[in-house]
């Protein structure tokens, strides 16, 4: 009989490799060294912390599967996961901060960007230097992208963009902003433009006042009329599959994330339930709250295991979509049942920041509405199931 270990019940520390471990390891350490200590402020005093890229970048966080000659690490998609587990066990708007540079803003510059493009952006992106957001949610087009307004115009060999993104993670202090915008000039169809900080006519505003995601900076875009050279088209992709082929991603690393804030959850209840008697007896000894613990340490135990089954079959090219919505969904729906729940046994200090779990709790309400809300991937796994869109 195997030992057993209720924080890795099914042993995924034997299911990775040796490359795995050492990606794991260093993002755990510089969450847990760098992250850590101004997490707490940095969400009450809801602070921009654009000085992280950088140093992000140097702990080789910034676009793992990058191939290296882009400045990448050209590392596969369960370390990737990897790396958004350990961000997002200190703060799921760490997380978002990586995970939009990586699999929003690099994904589609290499996947679908000119030679010309990939050299002027991936290593700077990639060192944390430049800092990237992306730009699909407007403000009449939220879960329905295709209901987009901005506009792209073709004036002599230039595009002439206009149009306003909201919800932007990063955008207040981007350098580069991947947005999407239908063209004209592609009889309507959405294409991607990248745009640079400080082109004329365009402004990214901060939104203030989130009480949730308060460690990430959030923004808008706002394009007046900007001018763009023919070069800033994203040449080698058309159509919603564009945002929605870096979305797969994102949301794929979100699954590995979100179970991060939920181990944190349940280590934390864990041990406060150890050390907090009540009733002459350590909370941990109660049978309600062992079971509490016993489902959050399912659950959790189970979206591992999901997470890195549809990263082993990205690492092969042999995932669907549909495979990215059910651990998205189920994994950051669990993550929240489990904050809440670790936030209810701490009792009163569960409201307080210095025990985390709320903040985690909180955070989590964002990553369930967005990359695709819990329920419109519930409609996108109901057609793949009737072969229906009951969108
Ligand atoms: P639909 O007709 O289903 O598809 C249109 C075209 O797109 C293709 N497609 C995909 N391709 C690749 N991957 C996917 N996951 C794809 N899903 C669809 C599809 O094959 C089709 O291609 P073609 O060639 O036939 O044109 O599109 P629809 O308009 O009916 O879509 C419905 C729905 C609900 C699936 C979609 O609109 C959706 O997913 N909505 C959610 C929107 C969303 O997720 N927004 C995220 C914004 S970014 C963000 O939140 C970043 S937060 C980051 C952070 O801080 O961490
Ligand atoms: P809506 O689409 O208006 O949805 C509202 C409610 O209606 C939800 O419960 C939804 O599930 C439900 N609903 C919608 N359609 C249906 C339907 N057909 N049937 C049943 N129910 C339905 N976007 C970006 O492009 N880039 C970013 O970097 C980015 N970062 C973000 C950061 C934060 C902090 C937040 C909060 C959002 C971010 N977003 C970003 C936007 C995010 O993707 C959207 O908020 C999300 O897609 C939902 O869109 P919406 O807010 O317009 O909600």
């Amino acid at each position: 009989i195997a030992p057993f270990r209720w924080d890795d019940p099914f042993d995924l520390e034997s299911q990775l490799s040796e490359e795995e471990r050492m990606i794991r390891d260093a993002a755990r350490g510089f969450a847990q060294s760098e992250l850590q200590p101004r997490v707490i402020d940095a969400f009450r005093e809801e602070t921009d912390a654009p000085e992280l890229f950088p140093l992000m970048g140097k702990a080789g966080l910034l676009g793992a599967t990058i191939p290296e000659e882009f400045g990448g690490a050209g590392a596969g998609y369960v370390a990737y996961g990897l790396i958004a587990r350990e961000i997002e066990r200190v703060d799921s708007g760490y997380r978002s901060m990586a995970s939009v540079q990586s699999s929003l803003v690099m994904h589609p510059i290499n996947a679908y960007g000119s030679d010309e493009q990939r050299r002027k952006y991936l290593p700077g992106l990639a060192s944390g230097e430049l800092i990237g957001c992306f730009g699909l949610t407007e403000p009449d087009a939220g879960s329905d992208p295709s209901g987009m307004k901005s506009f792209a115009r073709k004036d002599g060999d230039d595009y002439v963009i206009s149009g306003s993104k909201t919800w932007i993670s990063n955008a207040p202090f981007a350098d580069v902003f991947v947005v999407w915008a239908k063209s004209e000039e592609h009889g309507g169809a959405i294409r991607g433009f990248v745009l640079e900080k400080g082109m004329a006519g365009l402004s990214a505003p901060k939104i203030k006042g989130k009480i949730s995601l308060r460690a990430s900076t959030t923004g808008m875009i706002v394009m007046d009329e900007v001018r763009v050279p023919a070069s800033a088209l994203l040449p080698n992709v058309e159509g919603l599959k564009g945002p929605f082929g870096c979305l797969n991603r994102a949301r794929y690393g979100i699954s590995w994330g979100a179970m991060g804030a939920a181990e944190f959850c349940l280590a934390a209840a864990r041990q406060y339930g150890l050390d907090r008697h009540q009733f002459g007896r350590p909370l941990a000894g109660t049978q309600l709250f062992q079971k509490k613990l016993a489902d959050m340490m399912s659950d959790i135990a189970l979206g591992l295991q999901a997470s890195l089954r549809v990263g082993r079959l990205i690492d092969e090219g042999r995932f669907a979509p549909d495979m990215i919505s059910i651990v998205k969904r189920n994994n950051v729906g669990k993550a929240l049942d489990i904050a809440r729940a670790s936030r209810d046994m701490h009792g009163g200090n569960g409201i307080s920041e210095e025990y985390q779990v709320i903040r985690h709790a909180v955070n989590l309400e964002t990553v369930n509405t967005y990359e695709g809300t819990h329920d419109v991937h519930a409609l996108i796994l109901g057609r793949a199931i009737t072969g229906i869109a009951a969108f």
